[in-house]
């Protein structure tokens, strides 16, 4: 298997405002040269998130092919189009535009408390994300916030309406599940069937301990203003960009390159070139 690293940008989120983070992207041409930026640095998947122009959060699909044709128009970057939309959201909205048959999308394994919302991922939520998932032929990413999560996989392994190998996303530091250490990350990353592929996603200042860790235990990471706005203590990053720059060189110092797309496809199993 390849050292390549997958790094996976999430340049938009559903939270992050613009007063927070000025150089957050909404117009599909922020996004889009946001991501060709970070693709650049070298990333490998976008990880998308739908914004109307005055930046409340919204999975509507003609925001998505937007994005989507903006983005593809700049880079090869793979697309993964976000289910989780915002805390809230029906599950009808969230999975609206997975008809645009992106490479890959989301799909968070349980329900968790998200700061002071709930993030609500129930089983036959997330059995109706799965079966649209499928319909379009769509890779998933299991999205894991906590330890219940994992049990949620193992179950629908066994039931066999999701088979192994998948690539998992630990969400480590929340409000309200995991949080990250050191030990969960491990914790995690030794409990997914053999063969499997996993990136971690550290929320705020634990962002770049937690890809730290990941890149030197053979893991991938994923980065951007979704899960953390500052470069570093009090001073904000000017772009997803940066962070994917830091990641690459950390990466670097322990022998590890970031994968080209063609890499990620390869690492990732996907079937073909979008
Ligand atoms: N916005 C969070 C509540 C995902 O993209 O699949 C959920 C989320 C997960 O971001
Ligand atoms: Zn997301």
């Amino acid at each position: 298997m390849s050292d390549a690293l997958l790094i996976t940008v999430a340049g938009v989120g559903a939270e992050v405002t613009r007063q927070q983070q000025p150089h957050l992207p909404l117009l599909p041409a922020e996004v889009a040269d946001e991501y060709h930026r970070a693709h650049d640095a070298g990333a490998t998947i976008a990880h998308i998130h739908g914004r109307r122009p005055d930046g409340a959060p919204t999975q509507d699909l003609a925001t998505f092919r937007a994005y989507s044709e903006a983005i593809r128009g700049l880079c090869p970057i793979i697309q993964q189009f976000s289910t989780g939309g915002a805390v809230g959201m029906g599950v009808e909205e969230r999975i609206e535009a997975l008809e645009l048959r992106p490479e890959m999308a989301t799909l968070t394994l349980g329900t968790c408390n998200f700061g002071e919302d709930v993030f609500e991922n129930s089983i036959p939520t997330i059995r109706t994300i799965l079966r649209r998932i499928q319909q379009f032929s769509i890779s998933p990413e299991l999205e894991i916030f906590d330890d219940g999560m994992l049990a949620t996989a193992d179950r629908l392994f066994a039931e066999g309406v999701l088979s192994p190998p998948l690539h998992f996303d630990f969400v480590l530091g929340v409000p309200g599940a995991a949080a990250a250490t050191a030990e969960n990350l491990l914790h995690f990353a030794r409990s997914i069937p053999k063969g499997c592929t996993w990136s971690v996603a550290g929320i705020g200042r634990h962002q770049t301990a937690m890809a730290t860790l990941a890149i030197a235990l053979g893991g991938h990471v994923r980065v951007g203003f979704e899960d953390n706005i500052y470069y570093r203590k009090g001073v904000l990053a000017d772009s997803n960009a940066q962070f994917v720059e830091r990641v690459v060189r950390i990466a670097r110092e322990v022998g590890r390159e970031p994968a080209s797309v063609a890499e990620a496809r390869q690492i990732l199993r996907l079937l073909a070139a979008a």
